[in-house]
């Protein structure tokens, strides 16, 4: 048993007023918020690690108020349970305009008995939780941005324009990870910090200070499944990494899929790695599968500030001017010499045999 209370990390507190001491101008209502943003990942961590012993594991019943969220998916009991506890725990202390969640089709309005803040959040409250069953690691994943003046000077309710905001202005972003260990990752611009919660103490600790993404990788993640509905300049950068040492890269590759985003991030922010859930022709009406607002702008956010990068494969992520709450997107990230060559691959003209997958010089189908 580690001698935690006898460690000199700090903790999340006080990193955040070590920080706050840079900007003498600042209130204090960011780190409060982000402290309530802590406090619920804790309280979603504690739910996650009961497992069934809680009772809270499989699908949200339809008994109490349905099965499928505005995203047409299954919710789980959990993700239910996290999206309240992110609420709870932030909606209370003035420091919030309004807030929108991947459970909830519409925002959610600070309730009257509380004063509004200068700040929206936008949660994931529950991300990989499709897996939750199976025990794999799971994490909730949040954006902060400032409120619009006029929302801040008038203490309207807050519309789903209000946070059609590009991913560079966001304020903050993070996740949390709930895994062998609980993690929450950071960044308030300035780099990216990531602390364990010490479960003698109930603290996040900075354990992984300045973290930064190797610029090389030789591990990429994408689900192969989907491959004959990937564009051209996919399949070519997947082929090139499957082809290894005996084609155009002169490397080996290995391939990684946990299905579950939040994860993959963790794991590519701690030794490199390109993640790829890229725009396809599966399904015309959804030009990517993860959200640009919850999912690929924080962690987005997140890599752009360990020196990775984050792309929708043809522009980076961060410039995109969302124009839907639910908006979904193609995301690349990663070591930043991968995502810079896959949207290379996306810029230069096709040749004839990669037009068509099928027909590629080396694809997935080839005998
Ligand atoms: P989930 O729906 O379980 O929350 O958010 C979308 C996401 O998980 C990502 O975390 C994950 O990478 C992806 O879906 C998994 O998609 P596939 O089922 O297509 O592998």
């Amino acid at each position: 048993m580690p001698l935690t209370l006898r460690s000199n990390r700090s903790t999340l507190t006080q990193f955040l007023i070590e920080e706050r001491r840079r900007f003498p101008s600042a209130s204090g209502d960011f780190n409060a918020l982000i402290l309530d943003v802590a406090l619920a990942c804790k309280g979603i961590a504690k739910a996650v690690a009961y497992g069934e012993l809680a009772g809270v594991m499989g699908n949200h019943s339809a008994e109490e108020g349905g099965t499928v969220n505005v995203q047409g998916e299954t919710q789980k009991t959990l993700d239910v349970l996290s999206n309240d506890v992110f609420m709870r725990r932030t909606e209370w202390s003035g420091n919030l305009a309004g807030m929108a969640s991947e459970e909830m089709d519409d925002p959610y309005q600070i309730p009257k008995q509380f004063p509004r803040g200068n700040y929206l959040i936008v949660f994931d409250p529950l991300d990989g939780s499709s897996n939750i069953d199976v025990n794999v690691s799971v994490g909730s994943i949040f954006s902060i941005l400032r409120a619009p003046q006029d929302v801040i000077d008038s203490g309207r309710d807050v519309v789903d324009t209000d946070f059609f905001q590009s991913g560079s202005q966001q304020v903050a972003a993070g996740y949390a990870l709930y895994g062998p260990t609980t993690m929450m990752v950071l960044t308030v611009g300035g780099g990216v910090n990531g602390f364990t919660l010490d479960p003698n103490l109930g603290e996040f600790m900075l354990t992984h200070p300045k973290m930064h993404i190797p610029e090389d990788t030789h591990e990429f993640a994408i689900n192969a499944s989907n491959s004959r509905f990937w564009e051209a300049p996919v399949t070519r950068y997947v082929d090139e990494c499957l082809a290894g040492k005996t084609g155009a890269r002169g490397k080996d590759f290995n391939m990684r899929w946990i299905a579950s985003m939040v994860a993959e991030a963790h794991r590519i922010l701690m030794r490199g790695g390109v993640f790829l859930y890229p725009r396809d022709t599966k399904d015309a009406s959804k030009p990517g599968r993860l959200r640009l607002l919850y999912e690929a702008n924080p962690v987005g956010m997140i890599m752009e500030q360990a020196g990775g990068r984050a792309s929708t494969g043809e522009m980076p992520m961060l410039d995109v001017l969302p124009t839907s709450l639910h908006q979904r997107i193609g995301f690349v990230f990663g070591s930043k010499n991968e995502v810079d060559r896959i949207e290379r691959y996306h810029r230069e003209p096709l040749k004839a045999e990669e037009k068509n997958p099928l027909f590629a010089e080396r694809s997935l189908f080839r005998d």
